[in-house]
């Protein structure tokens, strides 16, 4: 899959229609009164997230967006039709500026969320609405008002619970390919994964949560070694960072501060996310491995993507602390019930 999480493309709603001079005309009535009807609006344009969507790709091959002016007003008091709008979609996660000022105008997080980005010009009343006592005939009505019109830049910051973090190699999208029905790349060598991927994983009946994987990084990422951090910016929305270190590692205590030192140069907002490390491929571990105590109240797990070892109790750990994370945030919604 292609992805791209920046773009920007031009919009503009549709122009009002022209409102109308015109004058009835009936049998037997030489001067009827004027009866020019509105002009239409011009059409909308419009955003709306769609989780379907992971990937601003679209916009690199579209990038003007243009919604058709309204209909003009005709005689016999007839209003133009409304010009049809044009609703964009984009994945959950959009965060969309204004192209000159830069300023935010939205953050589409949420599902099915809709704005309205240029609004269509109203129609220009006919002449039927300027008839004064002192002037029966006027020939005069309104133009349309102009569609707004902008350049917006859009980036994406992908909407997860999860975020998967550690070296390349790590089994960060091996991880994601058991637990979730993601099926990314998974490969022996490093960097194998380019771009992020989302999975949702099933959690008992009727629960889910949602996974990312991003490609790994590695030591001097944050100045530019291997792909760099720019995919940091795909967990940063994230309720939880989960660090995977592969049991092989030569020093898994060093591979962890190594991590977080990375991290916190892309964001240092990024360690006040609750996090937990997990020691992946425990079915190659050696007999010798001693997993060290990291951190005070950071939580080791051990798993084999392979044997499936510590995978349920790893789905337990990160749904006790996904769903812990949403009732903390809405505790009105409990409150109602
Ligand atoms: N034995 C064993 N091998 C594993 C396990 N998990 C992953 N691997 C292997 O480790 C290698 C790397 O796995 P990936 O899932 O591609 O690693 P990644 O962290 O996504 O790597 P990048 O995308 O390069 O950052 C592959 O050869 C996997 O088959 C495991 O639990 N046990
Ligand atoms: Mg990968």
């Amino acid at each position: 899959m292609k992805f791209v999480d920046s773009a920007s493309i031009f919009v503009q709603a549709g122009d009002g229609g022209k409102g109308c001079v015109s004058f009835r005309r009936e049998k037997f009535v030489p001067k009827g009164g004027p009866d020019g009807g509105d002009g239409g609006r011009g059409g909308h344009v419009w955003l709306r997230t769609n989780r379907q969507l992971t990937t601003l790709l679209d916009f690199k091959y579209k990038k003007k967006y243009i919604a058709v002016r309204g209909v003009h007003g005709q005689g016999a008091r007839k209003t133009g039709r409304d010009g049809a709008d044009i609703i964009i979609a984009v994945p959950c996660g959009t965060i969309v500026r204004n192209g000159e000022t830069n300023e935010i105008i939205a953050d589409l997080t949420g599902e099915d969320q809709e704005i309205m980005i240029a609004r269509g010009g109203k129609g220009g009343r006919g002449n039927q609405h300027f008839a004064t006592p002192t002037r029966q005939a006027p020939r005069y009505a309104e133009p349309g008002q102009k569609g707004e019109l902008m350049m917006l830049n859009m980036e994406l910051k992908l909407m997860a619970d999860v975020g998967l973090v550690g070296f390349p190699n790590a089994g960060k999208s091996t991880l994601i390919s058991v637990i979730s029905a993601a099926k990314p790349k998974i490969a022996d060598y490093p960097f194998t994964t380019l771009v992020p991927n989302l999975g949702i994983v099933r959690y008992e009946d009727y629960k889910s949560f949602v996974m990312a994987d991003i490609p790994g990084i590695i030591e001097g990422a944050a100045e530019g070694k291997g792909l760099g951090l720019q995919f940091l910016r795909h967990i940063e929305r994230t309720k939880i960072l989960a660090i995977l270190i592969s049991a092989d590692s030569p020093d898994i205590a060093d591979e962890y501060r190594t991590i977080l030192g990375e991290l916190e140069k892309f964001e240092p907002a990024l360690l006040d996310k609750p996090r937990m490390v997990v020691v992946t491929k425990m079915d190659i571990a050696t007999e010798e491995l001693e997993i060290p105590t990291l951190e005070e109240g950071v939580k080791v797990l051990s798993i084999s993507a392979v044997s499936g070892h510590g995978l349920k109790e790893l789905k337990d750990e990160l749904w006790r602390e996904v769903s812990g994370r949403i009732r903390a945030a809405e505790p009105q919604d409990e409150s109602l019930e």
